[in-house]
């Protein structure tokens, strides 16, 4: 309700607020520490919070009729920022879309939501594109904003791809003219500890939903590329990671009353007390019911 600091000239920290409901318990405010001193600015539109190590962001967009535009225009002042900051490595997208299942013009709005960032990153990195794309989500969101967070490093982190899965960049046309941009996860650099953000994961192999329908068949496909995306990372973690080794778990359902069902399997896989936060949003593909992502720190 009312938040006051004493002391120092302004409250060292960004705040989002989604308004996805959360599932089976309260809502929650999940927080992150700076190291050092934090210093807070704006470029733009983008809130920044930065540390002398990790930068941290936040920004939203009203969608209005062109969803494309508004997210280029987004994404050009983030990816901006990020660089006139001086923390040009991007280690974690977070995108709450509302409506990113409906059709307007023919076309998803996930669809438009992809052109519009597709092009602020081709203006921003050219050609080396394709070696930038970070760990990301893109949910669905509540009232009529694209709500975007991100963290962002000194350097560049590892980008990790998952092999069982056709990198996103690389979807054929039938999901969308422009395709996804971003990597499976991303390892951060050394002197954030190496941290490991997961992307937003689901049932899908190749480039092909699997189990649409299948709750809970989705629930085991996603975690088997979790798991292998995992292995994909070892190189550049202190040791490899399990399943159970993800902090931050978050599970995206498009329906909450599949709740208690996916509760009870999930946890089953898990070491008791874990934490996990359930959301309710609509995932990007509309046969989709389930997206899992974390971090292992
Ligand atoms: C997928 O694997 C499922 O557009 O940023 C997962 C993570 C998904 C990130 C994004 C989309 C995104 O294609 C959807």
């Amino acid at each position: 309700m009312l938040a006051v600091l004493y002391g120092a000239a302004e409250v060292p920290a960004l705040a989002v607020s989604l308004a996805n409901p959360v599932l089976g318990s309260e809502p929650r405010l999940e927080t992150w520490q700076g190291e050092a001193p934090v210093v807070r600015s704006r470029s733009g539109s983008i809130e920044l919070a930065e540390d002398g190590t990790l930068l941290a962001g936040s920004t939203s967009r009203p969608l209005g009729q062109d969803v494309e535009g508004a997210t280029f225009d987004l994404y050009r002042e983030l990816l901006a920022s990020t660089a006139e900051r001086g923390y040009p490595g991007l280690l974690r997208l977070w995108n709450y879309l509302p409506g990113i299942n409906r059709i307007e013009a023919g076309e998803e709005l996930y669809w438009h939501f992809n052109a519009g960032r597709a092009r602020a990153f081709a203006g921003h990195y050219g050609s080396e594109m394709e070696r930038r794309y970070c760990a990301s989500s893109a949910v669905g969101g509540r009232g009529d904003e694209l709500v975007t967070y991100f963290l962002a490093a000194r350097e560049e982190g590892h980008h990790i791809e998952n092999p069982r899965q056709v990198s996103a960049w690389c979807y054929p046309p039938s999901y969308g003219p422009v395709s996804p941009t971003f990597a499976r996860a991303t390892v951060a650099p050394p002197a954030l500890g190496s941290a490991l953000f997961l992307s937003g994961t689901a049932s899908i192999v190749g480039h092909q939903t699997r189990h649409a329908g299948d709750l809970l068949a989705q629930l085991e496909e996603t975690l088997v590329n979790i798991e292998a995306v995992l292995a994909a990372a070892a190189p550049w973690r202190p040791r490899p990671d399990r399943l159970e080794d993800l902090d931050a778990l978050k599970v995206y359902l498009r329906h909450p009353e599949d709740l208690s069902v996916v509760q009870a399997a999930l946890e089953r896989r898990l070491p008791d007390g874990k934490e996990v936060l359930y959301l309710e949003a609509e995932i990007c593909r509309p046969d989709l019911a389930i997206e899992i992502e974390g971090i292992a720190l």
